[in-house]
């Protein structure tokens, strides 16, 4: 018996990005943070959490991990989903957190213990035209990183995903409605390759160069665009088609050996499971808040392990301190790991949420405070009110709809 749940709060705040932090207390008095953010539909999420699964958790054993992720999960009708699996998440890393600090242990001990000495993290380097992102490479490989993203412009488009003209890089914008781009799919095919071509010569062939081509393409250009890049040796093209469908996958990997990434949008282990059982890519991208918390990225990175798959996890900003934890402890633990994506947080983000893990020389540590090892500092987590924020929507030159 491990005491009772007592307290659940949802915290919607906004130091810089929009952020759902669940807090669970037990009647002894621990306390548990879990991340529930879902970029564009936080309240949707803070809802679920606070109208549907707090009255559920009140009174019950926090040291049932898996029992309470099943109760959440096959307990309801409805299921699946990211809103669901991002509050089924939440209250999974709140508890392990507890669990953690009921024992005096940081997670990843308790998930096995260590299996490297750190976790490997890529950041993002981009420039709008080709040698300003070779001098953000440069300011990238001056860190010690050995993993980076790069992303440019295109000629003749103003915006382009994972890019900005000035040097500031945030895609979701404040306001009712998406702010909206214009996207040439077949200009960024022709572009992309001169741009990772000249990235390679610069920086050498040692370092791993990755790049998002954020689920533009179909089928035929990203087996173009995956041939294209195989002389500048990726180490993974992520997100080439949209993940619906997976099949297409399979098409583009009989045409190239440009190791393939993808899953940022999937929340479960079933959203992953034929592109890994068919070893249809290279690396699985779930993040542990978007993907059922801790217990269900374990299972997921276990079937991945089965197939010679790696985890790749989303780490943009918007997936917060809290959630980055969960995953650099899971990094720390899982055997089949590849690297964390870590996009970095402004300043007030640090602040709002103190952290026991670092950032340093492109690796990432889990640090040794009991359980998660993340605390809340209240003043700035609230200094901001919440406000709607979305990520752009996408239409062709034609004005037709397109991924983002
Ligand atoms: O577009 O952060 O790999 N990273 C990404 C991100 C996403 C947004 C959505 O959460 O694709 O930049
Ligand atoms: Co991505």
């Amino acid at each position: 018996m491990n005491d009772r749940i007592d307290s659940v709060e949802v915290l919607v705040s906004s130091p810089v990005r929009n952020y759902v932090t669940l807090r669970l207390r037990t009647a002894d008095g621990l306390v548990g943070l879990g991340d529930a953010t879902v970029n564009g539909r936080e309240l949707a999420v803070a809802s679920y959490l606070s109208d549907h699964v707090g009255p559920l958790l009140e009174g019950l054993d926090p040291g049932r991990i898996e029992d309470i992720w099943q109760y959440l999960y096959r307990g309801a009708y409805w299921r699946r989903g990211p809103i669901t699996m991002a509050a089924i998440g939440a209250v999974d890393m709140a508890l392990w957190d507890i669990l953690g600090r009921r024992a005096g242990l940081p997670v990843y001990q308790l998930l096995g213990g260590r299996v490297r000495d750190h976790v490997p993290s890529y950041g993002h380097a981009f420039g709008w035209e080709i040698p300003q992102l070779l001098d953000a490479v440069d300011i990238h490989l001056a860190r010690g990183a050995r993993h980076i993203r790069v992303q440019s412009g295109v000629p003749g488009l103003d915006k382009v995903y994972g890019v900005s003209k000035d040097l500031d890089y945030e895609p979701a914008g404040r306001g009712a409605r998406p702010p909206e781009e214009r996207f040439d799919p077949e200009a960024y095919v022709r572009h992309a390759p001169k741009v990772l071509e000249a990235v390679r010569e610069h920086a050498g062939p040692d370092v791993e160069l990755l790049h998002d081509a954020h689920h533009r393409l179909t089928p035929t250009q990203a087996a173009q665009l995956g041939k294209a890049l195989e002389p500048s040796r990726l180490f993974w093209l992520e997100d080439v088609t949209p993940a619906e469908d997976q099949e297409a996958l399979r098409f583009v990997r009989q045409h190239t050996t440009t190791p393939l990434a993808i899953g940022e949008v999937f929340n479960t282990i079933w959203d992953c499971q034929y592109l890994i059982e068919n070893r249809l890519i290279d690396y699985i991208r779930t993040a542990v808040v978007h993907a059922g918390g801790i217990s269900h990225s374990r299972k997921i990175y276990a079937l991945a392990e089965v197939h010679g798959v790696k985890a790749g996890p989303h780490g943009p900003s918007d997936v917060s301190p809290i959630a980055m934890a969960a995953s650099i402890h899971m990094g720390a633990s899982v055997h089949n790991w590849g690297v964390q994506e870590y996009m970095g947080y402004p300043e007030k983000v640090h602040d709002a949420f103190p952290h026991a893990w670092s950032y340093s020389d492109g690796v990432l540590q889990p640090g040794d405070a009991a359980g998660l090892g993340v605390e809340l500092d209240e003043a700035v987590l609230s200094s901001e009110p919440y406000t709607t924020a979305y990520l752009p929507t996408a239409r062709r030159l034609d004005g037709t709809v397109l991924d983002w």
